[in-house]
This record gives structure tokens, sequence and C-alpha cells, in this order.
């Protein structure tokens, strides 16, 4: 069972989806969700985007196994259904960007923890920081993977600053990754590593803005 994330790899670089599909319902018989997430797609779509970065692997195989695994995250951890009573005063969106897994997760693992999260999908930082003052926000979690994406969230907490509004930030996705500062000087408050850092980081941040 040990060599599962490897063989899942090949299985989606080869792009045997029925493969692929066999071997992550095997990983669900004894893992919890998240945790055939994080050890089959997380780290076999950073190995295949390494791989198109080295110039081994095509667009279009990246593309085929990004949609691929956001169809098994899907069937996992179904689209979220907005909780009722009070309006939750934490959000999560994508800045500018297209990459969407990641958030994806996130949420599902926040609603699993009893936090309950607004998505407001992918949102430039004008349109951004008019929802954050709208819903009053207390924490905006920003998913992003694309390194121009990560350096706009400085231009976002620079506004939301000017605006005075008391939200607190939270980032992750691959800039943060590759470079271990880049959430610092980007103004965020937390940066976290995978999804289920995200309870653990609203929770303090919510505490901290009290
Ligand atoms: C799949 C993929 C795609 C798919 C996206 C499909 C989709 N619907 O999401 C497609 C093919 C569309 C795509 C397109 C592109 N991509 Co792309 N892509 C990837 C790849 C291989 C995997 C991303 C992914 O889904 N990972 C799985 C998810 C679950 O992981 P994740 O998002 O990191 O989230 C986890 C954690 O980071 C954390 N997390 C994420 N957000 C948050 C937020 C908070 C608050 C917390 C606590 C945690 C957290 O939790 C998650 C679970 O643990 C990455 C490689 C990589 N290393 O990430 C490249 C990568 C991100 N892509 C890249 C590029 C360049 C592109 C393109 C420009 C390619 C091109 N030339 O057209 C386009 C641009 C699209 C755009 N404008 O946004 C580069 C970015 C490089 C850079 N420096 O900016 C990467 C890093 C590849 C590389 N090594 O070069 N891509």
């Amino acid at each position: 069972m040990s060599d599962l994330p490897q063989s899942f790899l090949a299985a989606l670089e080869e792009l045997d989806q029925l493969r692929a599909d066999a071997l992550f319902r095997l990983a669900l018989a004894d893992r919890a969700p998240i945790e055939a997430v994080e050890q089959l797609i997380v780290p076999a779509l950073e190995a295949i985007g390494r791989g198109w970065d080295e110039g081994r692997t095509a667009l279009s195989q990246v593309y085929v196994a990004g949609r691929f695994c956001e169809r098994l995250v899907s069937g996992v951890f179904p689209a979220g259904i907005e909780a009722g009573g009070e309006r939750p005063r934490t959000a999560i969106v994508v800045l500018n960007d297209y990459h969407f897994l990641g958030k994806r997760i996130v949420s599902a693992v926040l609603r699993a923890s009893g936090i309950a999260v607004l998505d407001y999908g992918r949102m430039d930082v004008d349109e951004l920081v008019s929802r954050v003052a709208a819903d009053r926000l207390e924490v905006l979690l920003i998913s992003v993977l694309m390194l121009p994406a990560a350096l706009q969230v400085g231009a976002l907490t620079a506004a939301l600053r000017a605006r005075d509004l008391p939200v607190r930030v939270a980032v992750g996705g691959a800039p943060f990754h590759f470079d271990a500062e880049l959430w610092r000087e980007v103004g965020a408050h937390a940066m976290g590593r995978t999804a289920g850092d995200a309870p653990g980081i609203v929770r303090a941040l919510l505490e901290e803005g009290r």
C-alpha cells in the first residue's frame, strides 16, 4: 500500500483515469478523505507541476490531470451549501487566479470542523475590498498559486489598511511554499501549508481580532 502515491502519480502521468480512480478509491478504503487527498492528489499535482516547469510534462497533461483531480475532489468534498442562521464572518477566495482546487479543499475542511465560511469564488483586489467591507469580515482566507497573484495580496492588504478594515488575512498555495517569507512580505497575518492548517488558523485569527 505504501507505493499508492507513486502508482497514483504514474497513472495520472499516463492519463490513465480509470487506474487513477481505482487507486484513489483504494486509498479511501483506509484513509479519511482529507488524508487521501493530501497523500495522493496534492503531491501528484505538485510533481506534475514540477515536470511542466522542467519541460518533462506537456501543459495538456497538467490540464487533464488537474481537471481529473478536480472531479475526484468534488466527489469526496461536494460544493458547500451555505449555512443558515447568522452570516459567517469568515470567507475564502481565489485572488486573480484560476487554480481552484486548494480553495475547494480548504472550504471542505473548514466546514467539516464546524467553521462556516463564505465562498467568494474568484475576485480581483477592488471587488474583494468592497465585499470584505460589506460583509464586515473578521477573517479572509486567500488561495493563490501564481506568483503574480501572490504579490497582489500585498496590494490587497494595503487597500484594507487604507480603509481601516479590521479583517485578518491568511494565505496559502504554491508561491508561499516556494518562498517561506513571502506571506509576511505581502502583509498577511498567517500562512497555511495544507488545508489541515486552516481550522487552527481561523480560530487563532478570530481570537486575536477580538
Ligand atoms: C493543476 C494545475 C493547473 C490547472 C488548474 C486546474 C484547477 N481547476 O485548479 C490548469 C491546467 C488550469 C493550470 C493552469 C495554469 N497554471 Co497551473 N498548476 C497546476 C498544478 C500542477 C497543481 C495545482 C493544484 O491544483 N494542486 C493541488 C491543490 C489541492 O493544491 P494547492 O492549491 O496548493 O492547495 C493545497 C495547499 O497549498 C493548501 N492551500 C491552498 N490555498 C490555501 C489557502 C489557505 C488559507 C490555507 C490555510 C491553505 C491553502 O491547501 C491545499 C490542500 O492541502 C500547479 C503545481 C503546484 N506546485 O502547485 C501548477 C502551477 C500553480 N501552475 C502554474 C502555471 C504557470 C500555470 C499557467 C500560467 C500555465 C500556462 N502557461 O498556461 C496556467 C494559468 C492559470 C491561471 N491564470 O490561474 C505554475 C505557477 C508558477 C508561478 N510562479 O506563478 C505552477 C506552480 C506550476 C509550475 N511549477 O510552474 N494549472
